[in-house]
């Protein structure tokens, strides 16, 4: 606190002399901000970005080669948000990361305040512990780990397992209530076997539901799509979406941000004129308000994550097509 002194400020008689007093005090006139505080619409903060499997994987296995998990508990390769001066999140609420674990290794259980979930690319024989039950991970499978659950990874097949992890930290960070602890015993005493889980969603029960839909949805960005859980978790919304080959989307908008991970099929996604080009295993990250639009060269499927059921819950979920 530096002098306050009332009966000098009580004669400022000019406007430089009353703005000199702001920072002093910790406040800002209104009418005299030095960053706007409201504008008319969606700023283009974060950008359009496509991260490419084929070089994720050569940088994962260079990692794996060159990092164990004595070294690591994880060893995932964040996909950092281009635009400057971010240092973590791939779009504003959520971060992907690619994850290769080895045959033999154990990724040991923790757990933490921000919801994850992951979309496994290629690789058999692995598994993930939370809260006790033991599920195996298969390509295309989506496995959830919920706020608060333990969990723990483990490869015991003869593969090299490369999964999408998704987490809501870049929002916790954002509100604050981050905790993470390490599970005491390293990983979780007795799990139990399970195949049918509430949080293991399954590639063939996907392929089967996407079968099953007779309409495409209103909003056009597919052909098919379904949705995984409702919503999965309280702070991610998980869709899966069939794109024949030559469809092309109409563009839209919308105010929540999404990360799109190509399960199978090529083509381009425009976003706000830029053209990203895609195939199986890739990322792309849509952020808020930037219209985009789907085209397919081959038979495409993907799961979009998104960050709409905190935008529904607050009012704030908005789309439109431009
Ligand atoms: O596998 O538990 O990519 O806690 C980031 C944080 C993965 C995990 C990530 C995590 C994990
Ligand atoms: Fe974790």
């Amino acid at each position: 606190m530096t002098s306050f002194d009332a009966r000098s400020v009580a004669e400022i008689d000019n406007l430089d002399d009353l703005y000199s007093v702001f920072d002093d005090l910790s406040v800002e006139g209104g009418w005299y901000r030095r960053a706007p505080a409201l504008w008319p619409e969606p700023l283009r903060n974060f950008l359009p970005y496509v991260w490419r499997y084929a070089e994720m994987k050569a940088v994962l296995d260079a990692a794996g080669r060159l990092v164990d998990h004595e070294m690591a508990d994880r060893r995932n390769l964040t996909l950092t948000n281009p635009v400057e001066g971010n240092g973590y999140a791939t779009v504003r609420s959520l971060v992907a990361a690619y994850q290769l674990i080895r045959p033999g290794e154990v990724a040991p259980a923790h757990h933490h305040t921000p919801a994850a979930l992951r979309i496994i690319l290629e690789g058999r024989g692995t598994y993930t512990v939370v809260d006790g039950d033991r599920v195996e991970m298969r390509p295309g499978d989506v496995l959830l780990t919920p706020s608060w659950a333990w969990h723990e990874h483990s490869a015991v097949g003869p593969d090299d397992c490369y999964w999408v992890d998704i987490l809501d930290v870049p929002l916790v960070h954002l509100l604050e209530p981050m905790f993470f602890e390490k599970y005491p015993a390293g990983v979780q005493e007795d799990p139990r076997d399970i195949d049918t889980s509430p949080i293991a969603f399954r590639w063939e029960d996907s392929l089967a539901c996407l079968a099953a839909e007779t309409a495409a949805p209103e909003h056009g960005m597919a052909e098919r799509e379904i949705e995984l859980g409702s919503p999965a978790m309280p702070t991610i919304a998980l869709h899966v979406q069939e794109l024949g080959a030559g469809f092309e989307s109409p563009t839209r908008r919308t105010t929540a941000n999404s990360i799109f991970t190509v399960i199978e099929g090529s083509g381009e996604t425009i976003v706000d004129g830029e053209r990203l080009t895609w195939e199986r295993g890739d990322i792309i990250a849509v952020p808020a308000w930037r219209p985009y639009q789907h085209i397919v060269s081959e038979p495409a499927r993907m799961v979009r994550a998104s960050d709409e059921p905190v935008f529904s819950v607050l009012g704030l979920l908005r789309s439109e097509k431009v």
